[in-house]
């Protein structure tokens, strides 16, 4: 690792702190890169219902808690992701023991054990927690997207899952976590969504913006203007997810080698999107990135399997890249 070079979140300091999404091995491998850039951590997926809660009596927390211990030990914010979510959920919760589906008590009663116990494992430890992900449906179609929470539970699901989150860790930030939340139209009901529970006040604090972006869209007008109705709700956002692919989601080539142009629009992308989030630090308390550099990102095997792409601010050898310049200079 280059070790001369400016920490990003000493860079930011004064603004917000820079996160990662890490995992139970890459709190090894990029143990340097983690301590000198990073001062906060999210679990890629080592606190998600289905890892944790494998079975109705079995709890697994061994990968989990190294993430925190090593959070802790390095002085590092924690993030906690995610309570309630369509995917990495385990078929048991939504079934009785024969197979039919469970009612709405037995699935309120299995969500709230599983709150109760995760929430309350990382009390002190986790200062925020995205309690529901991605409950809001892309298309027109629905408002909600149809899963299984909201087909047993109906429509208070989501209000039922802060009301948990709170009651488990009273201290606790809690957020609505989303992607495409800068499109329009997803972004009115991300916005419909949040104000109905804020008049209602049910304990929610802040709207996690995922970030996957790509070096085309959205653009930093869409952005800002997300940002803007996000924060009349009187609420905190945070980037929960940042990443900056160099492939639009409809591209399904394989390079060898991102080109120029992709690694000058990425640069640029980042340099401009850091600006806008310094202006807005009153409202911002926190930007993730969804991985600490290029070798270990989701987005090598997502939407297409073992590809490389190349969306963050580190490369494969963990050395800076142009946009790692660009949003410190
Ligand atoms: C995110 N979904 C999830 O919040 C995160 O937990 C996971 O590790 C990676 C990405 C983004 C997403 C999706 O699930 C489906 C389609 C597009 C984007």
């Amino acid at each position: 690792m280059n070790t001369n070079i400016k920490s990003l979140w000493q860079t930011y300091e004064a603004y917000f702190p820079i996160g990662t999404a890490v995992n139970a091995t890459t709190i090894h491998t990029h143990k340097d890169l983690l301590v000198k850039h990073f001062n906060s951590l999210t679990a890629e997926n080592e606190m998600k219902f289905g890892e944790v809660h494998p079975a109705e009596n079995s709890y697994y927390f061994e990968k989990a808690d190294s993430i925190a211990e090593f959070a802790l030990k390095n002085n590092m914010k924690l993030r906690g992701h995610t309570l309630l979510w369509h995917g990495q959920t385990s078929d048991w919760v939504f079934k009785n023991g024969n197979g039919t589906k469970v009612s709405r008590e037995v699935l309120l009663k299995r969500l709230e054990d599983h709150i109760n116990t995760v929430v309350g494992r990382y009390k002190d430890r986790i200062y925020c927690w995205d309690v529901v992900n991605e409950a809001i449906e892309d298309k027109s179609s629905h408002f909600f997207r149809q899963t299984e929470w909201l087909d047993i539970l109906g429509e208070d699901f989501i209000e039922k899952a802060f009301q948990l989150a709170h009651k488990a860790d009273p201290k606790a930030m809690l957020f609505y976590n989303d992607y495409n939340a800068c499109y329009p139209e997803k972004r009115d009901k991300i916005y419909q969504l949040v104000r109905n529970l804020k008049e209602r006040e049910i304990p929610i604090h802040g709207i996690g913006l995922q970030g996957h972006f790509n070096i085309y869209t959205p653009t930093l007008e869409e952005i800002k203007q997300a940002i803007d109705k996000y924060a009349s709700l009187g609420i905190k956002l945070q980037i929960t997810e940042l990443d900056v692919s160099v492939y639009e989601f409809e591209d399904h080539r394989s390079l060898k080698m991102p080109t120029h142009e992709m690694i000058d629009k990425q640069a640029d992308f980042y340099g401009k999107f850091f600006e806008l989030l310094k202006e807005y630090k009153e409202v911002i308390n926190g930007v993730t990135f969804w991985g600490p550099s290029d070798d270990v990102t989701w987005l090598n095997d997502f939407p297409v399997y073992n590809r490389q792409n190349w969306p963050l601010l580190f490369d494969n050898q963990h050395q800076p890249k142009e946009a790692y310049w660009r949003i410190v200079q």
